[in-house]
């Protein structure tokens, strides 16, 4: 499980609305479609939803990443949910929450990040999430993703929830870990839903081969910048970022979605509202 660091949220807060506008430029839907459409929740249901909803920071494992509840509280205000940051943390902080009448809890320890809602059981893993979230920008980016092949890269908790997600828009998933017994239980898993995916060995020939990729893994040099084309898409929730190189940007001008929190705290805010 990757661990962000202070560096890769604390600009989050201050830059969600230029955020928002360059994924309408890039996937022609706001952070709230995107995620509403990976939650499987209509627009205005979510709209009418406004419970309280409290972060609480936990100082468990390797404690507190300086930055990250105040991110995660900045994406759900900005997505017009009312949300607090409890004073207290850890056990102090959801009992506090419950007293002011949080119905949804955001937390997150070194093994899960996880959003709750108290009245209705609903629980949402962020890496499930994730992988959907970026699923749902990938397919707007594509223009549909139908018969279409998607290198997935990385066959853990994100990468598992995208191929799920890729599969059910009839996209043909190869999968590629480093870990090959990964990719094989991703791709025994999905044959038993009934679903194919190809589990891939050698990850220069898979790159020659596609255009489309989702980068899920923690590698920050997983795809070298000689398999970008000019028809290349990147979906790529993996921390950090898997293609590296100047003017990245330049290369892939709306073209990559990336990001270190946003996509995947709102898909959990929408599947739990
Ligand atoms: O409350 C705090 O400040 C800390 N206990 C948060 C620790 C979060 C650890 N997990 C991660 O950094 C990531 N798995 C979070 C999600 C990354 C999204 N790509």
């Amino acid at each position: 499980m990757t661990r962000l660091k202070e560096d890769d949220v604390n600009q989050i807060a201050t830059t969600m609305g230029a955020y928002n506008d360059a994924l309408v430029r890039m996937t022609g839907s706001s952070l709230m479609q995107l995620a509403a459409q990976a939650a499987y929740k209509e627009i205005d249901y979510l709209s009418k939803r406004n419970p309280l909803v409290a972060v609480i920071p936990m100082t468990c494992g390797q404690g507190i990443i300086g930055g990250f509840v105040e991110s995660v509280a900045s994406i759900i205000t900005y997505l017009g949910s009312n949300a607090v940051i409890t004073k207290s943390s850890d056990a102090g902080g959801v009992a506090e929450a419950v007293q002011q009448g949080a119905e949804i809890l955001f937390m997150a320890d070194d093994d899960r990040f996880v959003a709750i809602n108290l009245r209705s059981g609903k629980v949402s893993d962020n890496g499930d999430a994730t992988g959907r979230g970026y699923v749902a920008g990938l397919e707007r980016m594509c223009q549909g993703l139908k018969g279409k092949n998607v290198l997935l890269l990385g066959a853990g908790p994100v990468g598992s929830s995208a191929a799920l997600a890729l599969v059910s828009h009839g996209t043909r998933v190869t999968v590629y870990d480093i870990n090959l017994s990964a990719s094989q239980r991703l791709s025994s898993a999905m044959k038993k839903m009934g679903y194919n995916v190809d589990v891939e060995t050698d990850l220069e020939s898979s790159l020659a081969k596609h255009q489309i990729f989702f980068d899920a893994c923690p590698a920050e040099d997983v795809i070298d910048l000689r398999y970008i084309s000019k028809e290349t898409m990147i979906a790529a929730p993996g921390i950090p970022l898997g293609v590296q190189g100047l003017g990245i940007e330049q290369l892939l001008p709306d073209r990559l979605l990336h990001d270190a929190l946003q996509i995947g705290v709102a898909t959990m805010l929408c599947d739990v509202l």
